[in-house]
């Protein structure tokens, strides 16, 4: 990607941090991504450089971890790992979900952690960047386990937020019904009100209208923006979509409603093939399977008589359009090239680094419209940052008011990647642009305040 001293400059800076970090493959990825771009691009800025602004925005300001002990249905004691990165907060309170996954270590939550910093300064709201959450498995787990594991969790966690302090939110296992045993724990525990403490909320305690649906839109509107550069739109074109969670649930929803076809769905059992598309009755039926019934994906292709591919990702579908929405490294660099033979225009990240850096250098060589996770699903933090606004105002507005906003926000956002992501030929690299975009809001920060 990079050539010359660029490259030389770039494998230094990365050696130091590999060395740094041992053990942690998703972080030295996520970093990778950012230094390809604001190494190279610190060369060129005088006011950027002799601050080592990369070294201390790879160090978290602290990582919080600790035990949380809780009792399973059958009186048995159970032990997790949980942690709070807290990446940055030179530009807000830290801010960032929590993800209960078995696939959770530290190393999983320092490349989400520092993603959450370039992605909420795109935002342009004033918010910091962390991430948290525990190697909990709520797969097969009672309600009354998981609400045990959330009032647990919050004994500990509650020492370490607070509204103008750190903000958590919800991420891969960790919903509505997770996010209101937090928020009621800590209610509990601090005898206080504060609603911006935690955002994602239920409505009727301080959640903001349009957050449930906000990362899946948002990517969508992202994907919308990027279209419109080339004269294009959604309507009629086929779609592929991985997840079936929040993110992709509510990106199936608005691409079906602006007349995409969306053709595919997935959980981590495989994806379902659905031709006629996934609109209408069949996603009523999807999210009440998914958000009440808590079932697996096979079960659609049960009902509605499609295909079910034990195992695999939706990646050799066909399609116009393909938005990874479940999770890291889903889409490799034979996926993307699968996706480049059959034609794919766009890609639009709805999880976040979905894509492994071979693929995105496949969809970058190739110049089809690359929309960055940090980019096209920040409109999820973006409505957290509403939340926060509203419950600061102790007022909330209507769903329009914020889909109005989100719908801003994201064109901001990608007017912002095009500027500072545009080529010597025109060709915009969204990757670039994000990066470069969401690190000089920080940096200037990071400057004004001297030795921090
Ligand atoms: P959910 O828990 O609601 O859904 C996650 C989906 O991804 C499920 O369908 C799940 O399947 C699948 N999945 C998770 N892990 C794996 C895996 N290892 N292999 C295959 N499939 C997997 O999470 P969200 O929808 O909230 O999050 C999805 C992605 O979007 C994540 O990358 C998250 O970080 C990102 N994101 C979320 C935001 C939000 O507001 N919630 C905001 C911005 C980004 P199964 O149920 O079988 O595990
Ligand atoms: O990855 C993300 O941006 C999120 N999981 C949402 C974070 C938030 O604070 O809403």
């Amino acid at each position: 990607m990079a050539a010359g001293n660029d490259g030389d400059e770039i494998e230094r800076f990365m050696a130091g941090l590999e060395r740094r970090n041992p053990g942690q493959p998703e972080f030295h990825q996520a970093v990778r991504e950012v230094a390809n771009t604001v190494v190279p691009f610190i060369a060129r800025n005088p006011q950027y450089q002799g601050a080592e602004l990369m070294e201390r925005l790879t160090e978290p300001d602290r990582i919080i971890a600790f035990r949380v002990t809780w009792q399973d249905d059958a009186g048995r004691m159970r032990v997790n790992r949980a942690w709070r990165v807290q990446f940055s907060n030179a530009i807000g309170p830290y801010k960032g979900g929590l993800r209960f996954h078995a696939s959770v270590t530290v190393g999983v939550l320092k490349f989400l952690g520092f993603e959450q910093i370039f992605k909420n300064s795109l935002t342009g709201l004033p918010i910091g960047g962390a991430k948290g959450g525990a190697n909990f498995n709520p797969q097969g787990k009672s309600e009354h386990e998981v609400m045990r594991f959330c009032q647990a969790m919050m004994l500990e966690l509650h020492h370490y937020i607070g509204p103008d302090r750190d903000v958590p939110a919800g991420d891969i296992g960790v919903g509505k019904r997770e996010i209101g045993y937090l928020f009621g724990q800590y209610l509990r525990l601090s005898n206080r009100f504060s609603g911006g403490v935690i955002t994602g909320k239920g409505q009727t305690f301080g959640g903001s209208n349009a957050r449930t649906e906000a990362t899946g839109y948002g990517t969508v509107y992202f994907l919308q923006n990027m279209l419109a550069t080339r004269g294009e739109d959604v309507a009629g074109r086929v779609a592929t979509v991985s997840g079936s969670g929040n993110v992709a649930l509510y990106a199936i929803e608005k691409l079906a409603e602006l007349g995409a076809r969306v053709v595919t769905a997935s959980d981590s059992g495989g994806f379902v093939h659905d031709p006629e598309g996934i609109a209408g009755e069949r996603l009523a039926w999807l999210k009440d399977l998914k958000e009440n019934r808590r079932g697996r994906i096979q079960e659609y292709a049960e009902r509605f008589g499609c295909a079910f591919h034990e195992g695999k990702r939706p990646w050799r579908v066909p399609c116009d359009f393909a938005l990874p929405c479940a999770t890291q490294n889903e889409l490799g660099g034979d996926d993307a090239k699968a996706l480049l033979a059959n034609g794919v225009v766009a890609v639009a990240e709805g999880a976040n680094m979905p894509s492994s850096l071979d693929a995105i250098h496949a969809f970058l060589d190739a110049r089809i419209l690359y929309g960055p996770a940090k980019a096209a699903n920040a409109g999820g933090v973006a409505v957290s940052g509403l939340e926060q606004s509203q419950n600061a105002l102790r007022i909330s507005w209507p769903f329009a008011e914020v889909d109005e906003r989100l719908k801003t926000i994201m064109r901001d956002i990608h007017d912002k990647c095009r500027e500072d992501g545009r080529e010597d030929d025109g060709f915009v690299n969204y990757v670039r642009g994000a990066n470069i975009a969401g690190f000089r809001k920080v940096a200037d920060a990071l400057l004004a305040y001297g030795v921090v």
